[in-house]
Formats: structure tokens, C-alpha cells, sequence
């Protein structure tokens, strides 16, 4: 099955929201919008289009303890706080469509005064599926928070390298525009070749377009066999080359190949009081790789492992390729063995505040970039999903502060960025699979040249030119 994770930055977007309509009204301050606050009317006339149970709001009648809406307001690296008044549970298409007819059309729109509270728009109450074919792998699906979440912020995550990108499994979608119409394209089709493909807009457009209310979407079929091995490798420049052998090897069942440095390591081992491998044969080792195989058969895949293992302790060198690998026995170890990548970011939180860089760059430039930061600043992990050259750096601190907001900025977007032909050293996104978000709107520049933002801006102005769907995200 498609894994996506769509946590962290842009955490807001599994909850897509507009203008009225954001997930994290954090933001009103900075922009300088048109837009009015929720009145008493606004809830009066959601209480005549929506089940009251699908209203959250603290102002009257409906008096929710704010407390309730803090999920809502708030983001998990606590940055980011919000103050909606209002959130809103629909269960169907049409009642987003009405939702949003009324946030266009009305007061609340429009006026002069800056927004402090957009409303918050939930999907959690939509899921369902409308058809399945098991033969096809074709899941069309009422959106879930989730689902539309992670179609509209494009995740990416651990297992890209084997299933691709959202842009090429999803078929069809059908989207709620911000003036309330339903666009309806949910072709289960594999093959629509007629014309401008619209649906690619919408997929990793962070709920600034529309709001994704349907989906269909190919899956291929659980595996009936998964494996795992966690490797140290002597140097970080091993790791390019066991990429090499394990794509030559593992060919169709390689399903991931994370890469985890030093420090990110040492960091899971304190931070779960376990060591993956031998601590004696891990050494000095540089860099960490699991890799990950799914397929039909188990004992066809772990032979090939297995050869695989030979293979790169048969490819010595003066060094080796690797310091020490474990093959995992039991689904306990393959979680275990897991674990030592998921909870990189779960331990990075536990130290300290995070400060989070999601960027594409050219595989062998791993560790340069990570180098590069390490220049800046003192805590830095680096890790991530090799296989899709997207590096996930940490920069760990005591507290978010200027002076360190000002050793990373614009460094770090300088170094990546690839529009710029004077910086962009690694020619580089500055996003590689958590979008732009709020955080990266300023940043865009570095990743988008300016033919590309002036025709975004153009594409936002069709469909929204109002600027009601989730304002300040994406483009500014
Ligand atoms: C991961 O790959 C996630 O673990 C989170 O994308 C990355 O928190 C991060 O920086
Ligand atoms: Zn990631």
C-alpha cells in the first residue's frame, strides 16, 4: 500500500483550510488581508447548512471550550499558533461546496479588516469509499483529512522510491473551488491524454486552489513479504555505492534506502537506551543506511539480501563497504530496525527545539550540505530518503532565537536554491516533500525563478481571486 507521512511543517494541511479557511490563522497579522472576522451571523448561517455536531466554535450558541480547538490552532513543533473561532466538520461534498459559496459570497470577505480568525475546515468526517476494484487496484474515495491532506501537500515519504510520487498515482480528483463549484474529475482512467491534466494542479497546491474532497487513486497490493537491514558504512561516501549494488540487486523489491548520519543515530540510541547494531563492529562508522524490500515471496526476497550482504562485504577495499549490517529475523526486529530512522525526528524533539530544512540536492552532496550547516550552527542532523535525493536536516537548539533564525537564513536557501544561477551550489529544491507552507512562502524565490512565480500567481488568481483559501501559504 501507498505510506505517505504528512507531518511537521505543514502539519496544518491535513486539515485543508482557505482564507476564511486556514488551518492556522497565525498568520492574519501578516496579512494584510481584506478579510473580516467571524461574526455571530457567519455561525448563525453554518448552523443552517451543517449538523450543529459539525461545528466547533467558542462564540455563541455554540460555546466550545476554546480549549477544544487548540488541535486546531496549534502545530506539533509549536511554532505556529492559531486563534480560529470556528471550525467546521463537513460530511459531503455539497456541504463544502455551501461552506464555501458562503465564505465567498458574504461579509466575510472583502471588508477591511485584517482576519484574526479564519475558519478551520476538517474533513475528518467525510471518509468513505465509493468504489474498489481489486483487480485494477483503482480506489475512489471520498477524501478523508488525511487523504486530502496528503494529496494536497504532494507527501512524499519513506517508500517514494518504490511506489513514485503522488503526481503519477493519483487519477482523478474531485475539488471544491473557492466559489463553492464542484470541479468533477474523478477519471479512474490510466490513460486521458485530452488536454490540460487540472488535477496536477491541485496536488501539492497545500489547500490554496481548492479543497480536495474526492480522490481516486491507484494502489498496488499490500506485499506479502517485507524485509529490512540496517548497515554502518566506514565513510559517507560507501553509501552511493551500496545504493548502487542494492538497485542492482534488490531491483523490482527494493521498497526503501534511508540514510541516517552519525549523529542521527547516536541520537535514537540515546534517546530509545538501544543499539541497532554490535557497537564494537559499528566503530567509527560514518553513516547508516536501512533498506527496506517488500515482494511476494519471502524467501525469494531475503536470498537476494542475503546475496546482496555478501556482495557488499566482498567489495572491501582498503576499508570495506560496510562496517556491520543486521538482517532482520521477526517482524519485532523489523519494527525495531525501522525505528532507528522514525524516531530521528521524535528524539530530535525531545532535546531541544527543531529547526527543520526538507531539501533535495544531489545524492554525493549529502553530507557536504549537512557539513556546510554544521559551519553555522552546532547541533545538526542529517538523514533522510537517499533513494529520492531528499535530505531532512535538524538543526537542534535550546530555544528558536534570532541569532540562530539568522545563521541559517538565508544560508541554508542560498545553498540549495536552484533558480538563483548565482547561489544554488547543489542546484537543489529548498522543499523537497513538505511543501512551502507558511514557512517557505518568503523563500520560494530560491526554488522558483521568476517566469515560474509570475505564472503561478496567475493560476492562484483564476481560481481564487479572492485569495480566501488558505492565505499567506505557497505564494505570498
Ligand atoms: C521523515 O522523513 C519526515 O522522517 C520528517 O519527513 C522529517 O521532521 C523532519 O524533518
Ligand atoms: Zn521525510
Amino acid at each position: 500500500m501507498l505510506r505517505v507521512r504528512t507531518t511537521t511543517i505543514v502539519s496544518c494541511l491535513h486539515r485543508p483550510a482557505t482564507r476564511l479557511l486556514s488551518t492556522t490563522n497565525v498568520l492574519a497579522s501578516q496579512y494584510k488581508s481584506l478579510h473580516n472576522a467571524v461574526t455571530l451571523d457567519d455561525i448563525a448561517h453554518f448552523s443552517s447548512i451543517l449538523p450543529k455536531s459539525s461545528i466547533l466554535s467558542t462564540l455563541p450558541p455554540i460555546n466550545t471550550p476554546p480549549e477544544d480547538l487548540d488541535s486546531y490552532n496549534n502545530d506539533w513543533m509549536t511554532r505556529y499558533k492559531g486563534h480560529s473561532q470556528c471550525v467546521l466538520k463537513p460530511r459531503s461534498t455539497k456541504e463544502v461546496s455551501d461552506i464555501l459559496k458562503w465564505c465567498g459570497n458574504t461579509g466575510l470577505v472583502g471588508g477591511g479588516v485584517p482576519v484574526r480568525d479564519e475558519v478551520v475546515i476538517n474533513l475528518g468526517n467525510m471518509s468513505n469509499v465509493r468504489s474498489f476494484d481489486p483487480v485494477s487496484g483503482m480506489l475512489r474515495q471520498l477524501v478523508s483529512c488525511q487523504i486530502g491532506g496528503n494529496v494536497a501537500t504532494n507527501a512524499g515519504g519513506l517508500r517514494l522510491v518504490r511506489y513514485g510520487s503522488l503526481h503519477g498515482t493519483v487519477l482523478g480528483l474531485e475539488v471544491v473551488l473557492p466559489d463553492g463549484t464542484i470541479l468533477s474529475e474523478l477519471s479512474t482512467l490510466r490513460k486521458d491524454n485530452t488536454g490540460y491534466d487540472l488535477k496536477q494542479l491541485f496536488i501539492g497546491s497545500e489547500g490554496t486552489l481548492g479543497i480536495i474532497t474526492g480522490v481516486s487513486i491507484l494502489t498496488p497490493p499490500a506485499p506479502n513479504a517485507t524485509s529490512n537491514l540496517l548497515l554502518s558504512l566506514p565513510s559517507f561516501v560507501n553509501v552511493t555505492d551500496v545504493f548502487r549494488l542494492a538497485k542492482s540487486h534488490l531491483s523490482e523489491i527494493l521498497s526503501a534506502f534511508e540514510y541516517i548520519d552519525r549523529q542521527s543515530y547516536d541520537l535514537v540510541c540515546r534517546h530509545t537506551g538501544k543499539k541497532a547494531l554490535d557497537e564494537s563492529e559499528v566503530g567509527n562508522s560514518e553513516a547508516f543506511v536501512l533498506i527496506e524490500t517488500s515482494g511476494a515471496r519471502k524467501e525469494h526476497d531475503e536470498a537476494k539480501l542475503e546475496a546482496l550482504l555478501e556482495s557488499l562485504y566482498a567489495s572491501s577495499g582498503a576499508q570495506g563497504l560496510i562496517t556491520s549490517g543486521t538482517l532482520s529475523q521477526s517482524a519485532e526486529q523489523f519494527a525495531t530496525l525501522w525505528s532507528f530512522r522514525e524516531l530521528i525526528a521524535e528524539a530530535a524533539s525531545k532535546v531541544g527545539k527543531v529547526y527543520k530544512y526538507d531539501v533535495s540536492v544531489p545524492i554525493q552532496k549529502f553530507k557536504e550540505v549537512t557539513d556546510a550547516v554544521r559551519s553555522r550552527v552546532v547541533e545538526v542532523l542529517g538523514y533522510g530518503h537517499f533513494g529520492d535525493g531528499n535530505l531532512h536536516l535538524n538543526i537542534i537548539a535550546e530555544a528558536y532565537a534570532p541569532v540562530i533564525d539568522a545563521a541559517l537564513e538565508p544560508f541554508v536557501y542560498e545553498l540549495i536554491g536552484e533558480a538563483r544561477p548565482v547561489f544554488g551550489r547543489y542546484k537543489g529544491s529548498i522543499s523537497a516533500e513538505h511543501g512551502i507552507g507558511v514557512m517557505k512562502a518568503h523563500a520560494l524565490h530560491y526554488s522558483k525563478g521568476d517566469v515560474s512565480r509570475a505564472y503561478m500567481r496567475r493560476i492562484k488568481d483564476v481560481f481564487d481571486d479572492r485569495g480566501i483559501m488558505n492565505p499567506g501559504k505557497v505564494i505570498e
